[in-house]
């Protein structure tokens, strides 16, 4: 049986607080921070605890992933694991597949809803580095109404309003990284998709207060997607809410964007106005996640016809 290559693409973290100015110019397409930039960064960092966790999480999730695939019998699978601003970059990955003799690859990024600013980033530089000598790449767009990924996102939403005091009359609020509200004009499906997945969570568990907000939009001058979920914490506190669920349903791990913008800043935000905030748990590792993400892949070879 010939080995099956997957590319699971994640954005990457740095190691050490020594790694966060290359990491910020890399995000910032070769443009230094400024100091003030630089420094705001590193205290987010050293905020939850002077590193990220995204990167072991990454490892473990890509993985688990492989063992589930190569557990169910209907190919031989080998991940290779690429990140978009750190190292093994997604270019490197392709060179070792195609140093392994992988001649196929389903190509996946870590991220369940599609954008051309986001996911569609990562198969760019994929199907760059695999232009020259392959492998043949078929890459995933989306993967938000996934049912195991909604069966899981329902029951970590059910979960965290379970622990609210006063759960009927919690609002849920669905969250992703916003993007430059330009999107809207390209026709792009980022915002729909996103409303697609938390709509039908809300359908799941007959939810009778939810709404989506943005999170952790860049720091720039042009305009981007909100309302975010810190003016949108103001609004709710004036309607009269007192307990929110913040899920964050855009990533699927625990990082800085989860554990210091929601845990952090939107928690203080919440309880300035006399709220509580309540955030879902992460995918992480959850062996049903990685269940989910391995049904994506599977269909994904099936559409292939490999
Ligand atoms: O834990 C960690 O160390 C890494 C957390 C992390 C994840 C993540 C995911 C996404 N981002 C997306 C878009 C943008 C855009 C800009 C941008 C900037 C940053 C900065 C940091 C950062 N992002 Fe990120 N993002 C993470 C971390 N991101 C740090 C820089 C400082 C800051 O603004 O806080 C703006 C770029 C620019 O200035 O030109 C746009 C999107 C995702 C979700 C999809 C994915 O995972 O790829 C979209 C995790």
């Amino acid at each position: 049986m010939t080995t099956l290559g997957v590319l699971m693409m994640a954005y990457g973290t740095p190691r050490s607080l020594d790694e966060v100015e290359a990491y910020y110019t890399d995000i910032r397409r070769g443009r230094k921070p400024s100091p003030e930039q630089l420094a705001d960064l590193v205290r987010r960092y050293q905020a939850i605890g002077g590193v990220s966790p995204l990167r072991e999480i990454t490892e473990r999730q890509a993985e688990g992933v492989g063992r589930i695939l190569n557990a169910s019998g209907t190919a031989t699978y080998r991940v290779y694991l690429g990140m978009k601003h750190t190292e093994p970059r997604i270019h490197e990955a392709v060179k070792a597949m195609r140093r392994d003799g992988i001649e196929r690859a389903i190509a996946l990024v870590l991220a369940p809803h599609y954008s051309a600013m986001s996911v569609e980033t990562y198969h760019e530089q994929a199907r760059a580095a695999a232009r020259d000598g392959g492998p043949t790449l078929h890459c995933v767009n989306e993967w938000h109404l996934e049912p195991r990924f909604l069966d899981v996102l329902a029951a970590r939403v059910d979960e965290a309003i379970r622990s609210c005091e006063h759960p009927d009359e919690a609002m849920v609020i669905f969250t992703a990284h916003s993007l430059p509200a330009r999107i809207l004009e390209m026709g792009d499906p980022y915002v729909d998709q996103l409303r697609a997945s938390g709509d039908a969570i809300a359908k799941r568990l007959h939810l009778k207060h939810y709404t989506f907000g943005w999170q952790s939009a860049g720091r720039t001058a042009e305009p981007w997607l909100g309302p975010d979920v810190l003016e949108l914490l103001e609004s709710l506190a004036k309607e009269g809410y007192r307990e929110v669920v913040v899920c964050s349903q855009g990533f699927v791990a625990d990082h800085l964007e989860v554990l210091y913008d929601i845990d952090i800043e939107a928690r203080q935000r919440a309880e300035e106005l006399g709220m509580r905030l309540v955030r879902t748990r992460q995918m992480n590792d959850d062996p049903d996640f990685l269940r989910a993400v391995a049904d994506v892949i599977e269909r994904a070879k099936r559409d292939a016809g490999w």
